[in-house]
């Protein structure tokens, strides 16, 4: 579900919250004040105004009275006749500790039946004073013209506007939310009408926030929007870099949700999801957080900005290189949560969405910041639905590999992982390197490099059989057959960035099979290699001098 945070009366409170109550000299009567043209009723008032037998310290009547009794004073003003409870309904009263200021919210009624639109705050100081009034109201004669006795249900409502809403986007299977429908008073053109506002949030076909005000008399449609708006948004990356992507815009703020790519992008902010209530075969996820929300169209979470926009360069990496949708193929929705779990150093594909830490800050900074690891945790999904590699022993050290090498490629000018986000303060390490693994300490392993060779093979039981350590060996064959080079002994003649990720790309999707080994991979490979190069290529050559550099058979 779409979380609504953005208030329509933000403006109303901003502007209030830049006068200054305490120092306005007492006046007789009102001050200052602007009439509102349409229905010749105050838009502002700035007041000074007590109630008058309220002599004694702070009463025992509430804000909300003292609005009400200011109200009564006014309604001529306002052209309202009786008792002004049946015209207004308080909304909210919101208290500013930091000045002792109140804000009554009200909204205007006719027969218990709201008018949209019409709101009205009546601001209060903390002696009970009214210092302004800010809103519309209607006057009585124009609201008298409506009967507020509905003849339609408002599921019926409901009905219609969905009609309505599928007869522009296709059939909708799911609603984002049930529809809601609530009764208004609405005006259009000068009318008023009695309608019901039922508002309705789609993903699928095609992503909207739906308004229908549908009239409770005759069924007809009075007025209709979509609040909803794609747009180009910016904000600053983990690392400090600006960057640009697309998000969306519902009732004036905005939210990371892109559209604009197969099913969408989603990232939220997870808050306090445990990284450690989940496991990465679950699927048992329905949580993603909260939406990621701005005011406007900077924003500055840079974990969710960078997690939001490389999700979309790994989306447009896979759809350009491979002309794969996304990581079904078809499409599906990438969701991201960012801020799990509390300093978590880690990230994961959970069969579901992708999720990143904000690291601690000494051993990693917000994963989300280096794009390799957003390019590793997309092809976990993509080997889900592909050769879906057994998280576990070779196979799981392919599954590995297979991430590290796509990683390594949507990260294209060098062959580290996770360099961007690893040990802020150390200038030039990585998680991994696929050229050089042996450079980077083994964790599993003490005093000894990650392996580069079959024959240093890790075979204890940490890591599911040290998956993230004997990747390295296949991580170095498809460097050697990318870049070429010298490796214990054998020489192999580098084929480019392009043929390999190919090879790795045709070899996952089409030959690997769940409990795959090395030696299955280095088949697959060449098998990829003849589809695509001949049988006489040098690509197939280079297939078999990288196999045999780390001498897996
Ligand atoms: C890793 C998934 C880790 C995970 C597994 C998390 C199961 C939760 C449940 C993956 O996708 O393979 C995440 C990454 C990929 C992080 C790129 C960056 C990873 O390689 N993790 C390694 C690991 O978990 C290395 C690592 C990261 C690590 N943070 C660590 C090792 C902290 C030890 C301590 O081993
Ligand atoms: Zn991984
Ligand atoms: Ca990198």
């Amino acid at each position: 579900m779409k979380k609504k945070i953005f208030s329509s009366s933000l403006a109303l409170t901003i502007a209030l919250g830049g006068l200054t109550f305490g120092a306005t000299p007492v006046l007789a009567d009102t001050s200052e004040m602007k009439m509102n043209e349409k229905y010749g009723t105050p838009s502002y008032i700035i007041e000074d105004w007590k109630m008058p037998n309220l002599m004694l310290s702070k009463s025992s009547l509430s804000e909300e009275d003292v609005a009400f009794a200011y109200l009564e004073h006014q309604k001529e003003k306002f052209k309202l006749k009786g008792n002004m409870k049946k015209d207004f309904k308080v909304i909210e009263t919101q208290e500013d500790k930091q000045n002792g200021t109140y804000h009554v919210r009200l909204i205007e009624e006719q027969d218990g039946v709201p008018i949209y639109g019409s709101h009205q705050t009546v601001a209060l100081n903390d002696k009970q004073e009214v210092k302004a009034f800010f809103g519309e109201v209607i006057p009585e004669k124009e609201k008298k013209q409506v009967d507020t006795t509905p003849s339609l249900q408002s599921d019926k409502a409901v009905d219609i506007a969905v009609s309505s809403i599928e007869e522009e986007i296709g059939k909708v299977e799911d609603f984002d939310a049930a529809p809601s429908s609530e009764l208004f008073i609405y005006e259009m053109d000068g009318e008023f009408h009695l309608t019901y506002l039922v508002k309705a949030s789609t993903s699928k076909p095609a992503p909207g926030y739906w308004h229908y005000f549908i009239d409770a008399k005759t069924g007809d449609i009075v007025d209709n929007y979509n609040a909803i708006d794609h747009v180009t948004a910016f904000g600053e990356g983990v690392l400090g870099d600006r960057t640009k992507f697309q998000a969306t815009s519902a009732d004036g703020g905005y939210y990371l949700f892109d559209e604009t790519r197969g099913d969408g992008i989603h990232t939220f902010d997870a808050l306090e999801m445990d990284p450690n209530l989940f496991n990465r075969f679950s699927q048992l996820i329905g949580y993603h957080g909260d939406e990621v929300t701005s005011g406007h169209k900077f924003f500055s979470d840079s974990a969710a900005v960078d997690a939001h926009a490389h999700a979309g360069e790994v989306y447009d990496y896979f759809k350009e290189t491979f002309n794969r949708d996304s990581f079904d193929d078809n499409g599906a929705r990438m969701i991201s949560s960012v801020h799990v779990g509390e300093n978590w150093n880690n990230a994961a594909w959970n069969g579901v969405q992708m999720m990143y830490g904000d690291g601690d800050g000494e051993n990693f900074v917000p994963l989300s910041g280096a794009v390799d690891v957003i390019g590793h945790e997309m092809t976990h999904a993509v080997t889900d639905r592909s050769a879906d590699l057994v998280y576990q022993d070779e196979p799981g050290a392919l599954n590995e590999s297979f991430s590290d090498i796509l990683g390594a490629m949507v990260d294209r000018d060098d062959w580290l992982m996770g360099e961007d986000i690893y040990t802020p303060g150390i200038e030039g390490d990585a998680l991994r390197s696929l050229k050089d693994p042996s450079s980077i300490p083994n964790p599993l392993e003490e005093g000894k490099g990650y392996p580069d060779h079959y024959s240093e093979l890790y075979t204890g039981d940490l890591d599911n059989g040290g998956v993230h350590v004997n990747s390295s060996i296949n991580n170095k064959a498809a460097y050697l057959l990318s870049e070429g080079g010298t490796h214990y002994d054998v020489t192999v003649e580098g084929v480019g960035r392009k043929a390999t990720e190919q090879i790795y790309y045709r070899a996952l999707t089409k030959y690997l099979t769940a409990t795959s080994d090395f030696s299955m991979m280095r088949q697959a490979a060449v098998q990829s290699a003849i589809d695509l190069y001949g049988i006489d290529s040098q690509e197939v050559f280079s297939v078999h001098q990288a196999y045999d550099a780390i001498g897996v058979e």
